[in-house]
């Protein structure tokens, strides 16, 4: 039997469920798309997609022209793939399983004898194990006889999202080879990646691993920052004159760093490892400081420009990175909570992203933000400020994001 006469069950469609769904049924599984959530499965029913990524409204429509249908309820299936959020425990830093834990217990409730649950989720290496694995004893399953277990970590980026599920290479972990090799197939049908086969902890262990990778060079990048501002040197023009060596890539200092995964996952080694992890740790740390370093830097340059009113400093972008509506864990939300702490509020802050209200002092009109305020600081390089980066002309600028060739100030 091939992956195309299963039925396939995706649990959670936030923003790796969702274009995972679509691709899969796009590309012709049959696809039923869970969320526990009313309003989403209501949206995407009624034909419009919860979130916004370039290319998404295609592959949805691709989708629903084949077999997708949505639901609250979790259906009966020959494989499901559970992504859940892994938030970490903001104590302990461990990873906190309890999403992933609800959708596997009510996915075995309903469970056919012989499926298989695949975990796509992130996790800290031996979550599954622990959480996961106990819960088919349970339900009266035996691994490995009458259902089955894998993990397949996602890998792809907000803001390029398709290109990315199609492009990437992909892992997936099982527990028996033949697992692995129908769980490659599903993946198969919409991934040209490779598509590498392993065990569920290592598995597990090389996703929290890719997104440390990036955190620690981030961090390098702002520690960078920090030590150039010391002695007046232009961090940008170290770091862009040093990565042309053929072996040095360094990213970009920026201020702090956001999203779900970049920004959370490298705490699960901390909180698990401990001191084992010290580089890990003061990569994180350097990486959480940075809001603060900024919070410094406005003071000063209020000081330096004469700008005494709070009222009159502008922050641009909240979302967690450019041209994505994503506001979890945003260095802009860091940076208004450590204003707060300091007693500094009053600012106003614009996205073209964020319609909702959700700090104070937003405002959602562009020129009318610009008008309002004498120093703009660029939080996020949205496309949006470097299409209409004349209207900052005549104000201040602290560019965080090294988008604006007028600015008086950097990071
Ligand atoms: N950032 C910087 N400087 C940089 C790059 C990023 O300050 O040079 C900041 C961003 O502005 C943002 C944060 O880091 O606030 C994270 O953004 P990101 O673009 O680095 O990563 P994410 O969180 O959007 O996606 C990452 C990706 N992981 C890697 O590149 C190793 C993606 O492939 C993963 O699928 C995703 O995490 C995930 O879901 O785990």
């Amino acid at each position: 039997m091939s992956v195309f006469d299963k039925k396939v069950g995706v649990i959670g469609l936030g923003y790796i469920g969702l274009p995972t769904a679509l691709s899969l049924a796009a590309n012709g599984v049959d696809v039923t798309g869970v969320d526990i959530k009313e309003e989403t499965v209501a949206s995407l029913r009624a034909g419009k997609v919860t979130f916004k990524e370039d290319g998404l409204d295609g592959l949805f429509a691709a989708a629903v022209a084949k077999k997708m249908t949505f639901s609250t309820e979790y259906p009966v299936a020959d494989i499901y793939v559970v992504t859940m959020p892994t938030p970490y425990d903001e104590m302990t830093k461990k990873v906190d399983a309890s999403f992933i834990v609800r959708a596997v217990d009510s996915v075995l409730d309903v469970m056919p004898k012989g499926a298989v649950v695949v975990v796509e989720s992130t996790v800290s290496p031996g979550t599954i194990d622990e959480h996961v694995r106990p819960l088919f004893a349970r339900h009266g399953f035996t691994l490995g006889a009458d259902a089955h277990l894998a993990h397949a970590p996602e890998r792809i980026i907000p803001g390029n999202m398709l290109y990315e599920l199609e492009h990437n290479a992909r892992t997936v972990g099982a527990d028996e080879p033949e697992i692995a090799e129908l769980i490659r197939e599903l993946y198969g049908t919409f991934c040209k990646g490779e598509i590498v086969t392993t065990d569920i902890r290592t598995a597990e262990m090389t996703k929290i691993v890719e997104n440390t990778f990036r955190s620690i060079n981030i961090a390098y990048a702002n520690e960078l920052a920090k030590l150039c501002r010391v002695k007046g040197m232009d961090v940008q023009e170290v770091i862009r004159i040093a990565n042309k060596h053929p072996r040095v890539n360094i990213l970009s200092p920026g201020p702090g760093v956001g999203g779900h995964c970049i920004s959370v996952d490298p705490w699960f080694l901390v909180g698990d490892f401990g001191s084992l992890a010290e580089l890990t740790f003061a990569a994180v740390s350097v990486n959480a400081s940075m809001p603060e370093f900024v919070l410094e830097r406005i003071s000063g340059i209020k000081e330096k420009y004469g700008i005494k009113d709070n009222s009159r400093v502008g922050l641009y972008g909240l979302t967690y990175k450019e041209d994505v509506d994503d506001i979890r864990e945003s260095p802009t939300l860091q940076l208004l909570d450590c204003m707060k702490h300091h007693l500094a509020s009053g600012v106003k802050v614009y996205d073209p992203f964020v319609k909702d209200d959700v700090c104070d002092g937003q405002m959602h009109d562009f020129d009318e933000f610009v008008n309002a305020v004498d120093l703009v600081v660029i939080l996020v390089g949205h496309t949006e400020i470097k299409q209409r980066m004349s209207a900052l002309e005549g104000k201040t600028v602290f560019d965080t994001r090294n988008v604006c060739p007028f600015a008086q100030e950097k990071l």
